[in-house]
């Protein structure tokens, strides 16, 4: 049964058909059967980044000799097809490839370069990216972490939270305010006075691991600085690549619900016939694949912009807020048309819809893109 209802795929290059059939097998072999059980123990598997490594997904937007240089639209293939088993496992992707490489890439030295970039794409180390704070979610530029210059150093004091990773990372992509405005810093793990707390009690997400961080007098020479990293444009642009992933990611776990949606009314019987044979299931099921279908035709709008150079940051925010959207409705759904069996973990449909909570609100929350849109549509920005 395909979820490709308009056809789409038929105009798929062979690159990107190369690199789905290898995500989907990977996915299918060594994801797909023990996800439930990661989710439901709260784990999350170092052995997938480095499973992402060998087979080249970590940083595969990058470009330059040492990366894939996928063009947008495979890469967005790439993360539907990692979504298609969890948000977590996108997630993953997203953060490594897309938060911690890409600012080391974009705005590190060449020490930094060839100290992280190698580790970080073969999946041996991890990174995270360290931006929201307590009291400064949704409005970054008030955040309180800062970072001041003693001779050739800088001493970094604060806190981050809900930070992707945190609790494992090797490294840590740390925004601070100094003097000369928001830098980015690279904190490794042995740095004194780091401490990364894991944040318990999700339920979301729970394949991903997710923590604190706390920087006491942490102590970072001025080679850990990233020197073309000035401002918060510089963490913002971060985040559109990101972004951008998840516009294209999150089609995969509402692909998946349809599918499951779409298989369980065909064999559930209720009143001596089918599931699927009655009219209001029917009108669902319609609703959830119009709604994925379009959200694909906007996400293969925003490749074709991104890769023309001509991707803004408001194309980008309407492609997060709707797709994302769409992707928790199509979940949510899919779940009412399971009736109570919706609620288990034998099934999908309950936990995606649970990650897609998550998603709903980091990388800017629906009402932040929300606000982006209308700010371009009025040139009157809303937010405070
Ligand atoms: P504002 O004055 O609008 O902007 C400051 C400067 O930045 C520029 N800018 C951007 N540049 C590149 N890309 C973007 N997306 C940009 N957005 C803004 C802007 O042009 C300006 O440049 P300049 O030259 O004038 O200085 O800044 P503001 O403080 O008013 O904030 C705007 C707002 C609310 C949109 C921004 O703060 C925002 O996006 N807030 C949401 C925060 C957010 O998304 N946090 C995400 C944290 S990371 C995360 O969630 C990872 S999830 C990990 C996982 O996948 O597991
Ligand atoms: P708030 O900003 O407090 O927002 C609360 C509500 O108020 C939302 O509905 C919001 O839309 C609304 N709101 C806020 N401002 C306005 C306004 N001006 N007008 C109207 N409504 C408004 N952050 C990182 O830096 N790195 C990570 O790796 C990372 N990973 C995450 C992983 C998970 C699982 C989660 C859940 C979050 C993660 N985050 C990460 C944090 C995430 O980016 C923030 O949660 C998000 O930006 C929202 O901030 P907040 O939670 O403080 O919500």
């Amino acid at each position: 049964m395909t979820m490709d209802f308009l056809g789409l795929e038929k105009s798929q290059s062979e690159e990107e058909r190369l690199i789905v059939q290898t995500a989907r097998s990977y996915v299918k072999s060594k994801v797909a059967p023990h996800i439930a059980e990661w989710f439901e123990k709260g784990e999350f598997s170092r052995q997938i980044a480095l499973d992402m490594g060998t087979l080249g997904f970590l940083g595969a937007q990058l470009k330059g000799d040492a990366f894939l240089g996928l063009r947008a639209r495979s890469y967005g293939l790439l993360l539907k097809e990692l979504e298609r088993a969890d948000s977590g496992l996108r997630s993953f992707a997203s953060v490594q490839g897309g938060l911690v490489m890409f600012p080391i890439h974009e705005y590190g030295s060449k020490e930094q370069k060839d100290k992280y970039l190698p580790k970080l794409q073969s999946g041996q180390w991890i990174g995270c990216f360290g931006l929201t704070e307590p009291d400064f979610g949704s409005n970054p530029a008030g955040m309180r972490t800062h970072a001041e210059k003693q001779g050739a150093n800088w001493i970094l004091n604060g806190s981050k939270t809900w930070i992707t990773n945190s609790p494992i990372a090797d490294v840590a992509v740390i925004w601070a305010k100094t003097a000369e405005g928001i830098q980015g810093f690279l904190v490794d793990r042995e740095t004194s006075g780091f401490e990364t707390p894991e944040i318990k009690h999700k339920l979301s997400l729970r394949a991903s691991c997710t923590g604190s961080i706390f920087l006491k007098d942490c102590v970072v020479s001025d080679s850990q600085r990233l020197p073309k990293a000035i401002g918060l444009k510089a963490a913002l642009k971060c985040l559109n690549q990101a972004r951008y992933g998840i516009a294209w990611g999150v089609l995969g776990a509402a692909e998946d619900c349809l599918q499951e949606a779409l298989s369980y009314t065909s064999q559930r019987q209720m009143f001596d016939r089918s599931l699927s044979s009655f009219q209001l299931i029917q009108q669902k099921l319609a609703q959830m694949s119009t709604q994925i279908s379009l959200g694909q035709l906007l996400a293969e709008h925003l490749a074709k912009l991104k890769d023309a150079g001509e991707l803004e940051p408001h194309h980008i925010s309407m492609g997060k807020q709707n797709n994302v959207k769409i992707a928790l409705e199509v979940a949510r759904m899919t779940r009412d048309v399971l009736g109570a069996n919706g609620v288990s973990l034998e099934y999908k449909c309950m936990r995606h819809a649970c990650n897609l909570e998550s998603v709903y609100t980091y990388e800017g929350t629906n009402d932040v893109h929300v606000l982006i849109v209308g700010q371009k549509l009025t040139g009157i920005g809303a937010f405070s």
